[in-house]
């Protein structure tokens, strides 16, 4: 038995690598630990309060009407990002339009936090995984002035760190500040994240992929015959592969991280430029994909390389084990080139 390191522990630790070493962004990442344990606590609570306590939109024993799991989240982070004196502004996936922070202090705060505060929130009435995920910048705007749009469109390779907490069989925070990626286990007993999964490497291929397969027919011929393959029966590469699709991207993301794998959402019909929003979640687990060691890509560019113009901004996301993403990119360019 090994001496347990706490999140807490770890991060000022590695305090010293942080490209400012003052200890904010220590704080603000102990912050986002302290509202993801809330927001856990509800997680865990949530068929009780929706099928025994009251449903959704009834009034509670207090009067107040019972919110969405995925609304309480979002308040639960802003808060904590409101009053926590690093934060100027946030963006977040449930919101329209970005909030900056007006009171002095938060306005001299030198980050801004894009988040998604509960993906994968249609699992959340079937008891299946879901997760929050985040990505922090330095603010491009001077300090001590409101967070500007500018401080939110910043291109994926800005983020300063960037992680997920992962509200699964157990609860776990994994982060990365550009030097690796390590993961945290929630020990509900202490009511801290320890360190369980350090310096995480996404192993370079796998037999897994993750795609939801209702929209083969859709989408782009080299996609179709990626899946193709995948589904192809050869002994020595250990084909047919294994689907694995969730519908939580952060719970199909963490088993590419642990298992390899890969995740594929492409642009389809219905969402001509892909489904997933390259903000809140597809910046966030490239940084992370890219720091253990795998790729993110929309099929044609990196996606830490776009220049986002739109906070909601959607893009085809391809995201996992480096071999398999680079056999993605291949069969989508001879698609292109033969037609
Ligand atoms: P959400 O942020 O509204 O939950 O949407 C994102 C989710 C991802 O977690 C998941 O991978 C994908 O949407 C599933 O979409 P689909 O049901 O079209 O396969
Ligand atoms: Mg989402």
């Amino acid at each position: 038995m090994s001496k347990i390191t706490t999140l807490n522990e770890f991060i000022l630790d590695r305090q010293a690598e942080f490209p400012f070493a003052t200890g904010e962004l220590s704080r603000l990442l102990s912050d986002v630990a302290v509202a993801s344990k809330i927001v856990s606590n509800d997680v865990r609570r949530a068929g009780l309060v929706d099928h025994i306590l009251g449903a959704q939109g009834e009034t509670n024993i207090q009067g107040e009407e019972q919110q969405k799991l995925d609304v309480v989240a979002d308040e639960q982070f802003i808060k904590m990002f409101r009053f926590g004196g690093e934060v100027c502004g946030i963006a977040s996936e449930e919101n329209d339009d970005f909030m900056a922070f007006e009171d002095e202090q938060s306005k001299k705060g030198n980050y801004v936090v894009l988040f998604d505060p509960l993906d994968g929130s249609s699992n959340i009435d079937v008891n299946v995984s879901i997760g929050t995920i985040f990505s922090i910048y330095r603010r491009v705007s001077p300090a001590g002035s409101s967070a500007t749009i500018a401080d939110m469109l910043q291109e994926g390779v800005k983020q300063v760190a960037a992680g997920y907490v992962l509200y699964g069989s157990s609860t776990m925070l994994v982060y990365t500040t550009g030097h690796g990626v390590n993961g945290f286990t929630l020990d509900p007993a202490i009511g801290e994240y320890c360190l369980s999964h350090p310096n995480m490497k996404m192993p370079e291929t796998s037999r897994l992929y993750s795609m939801n397969e209702g929209n083969i027919d859709i989408s782009h011929p080299g996609i179709q015959e990626y899946i193709k393959y995948c589904q192809g029966e050869e002994k020595a590469t250990g084909r047919p592969y294994s689907g694995r699709y969730i519908g939580s991207l952060v719970a199909d993301f963490h088993r590419s991280l642990i298992k390899g794998g890969i995740y594929i959402y492409p642009a389809v019909p219905s969402s001509p430029k892909g489904k997933l929003r390259l903000l809140y979640e597809c910046n966030p687990l490239a940084f992370i994909a890219e720091q253990a060691g795998g790729l993110a890509t929309t099929g044609y560019e990196r996606i830490m390389e776009i220049k986002p113009t739109e906070l909601h901004q959607r893009v085809p996301y391809i995201v996992g084990s480096k071999k398999m993403v680079q056999q993605v990119l291949n069969c989508i360019q001879q698609a292109d080139s033969r037609n």
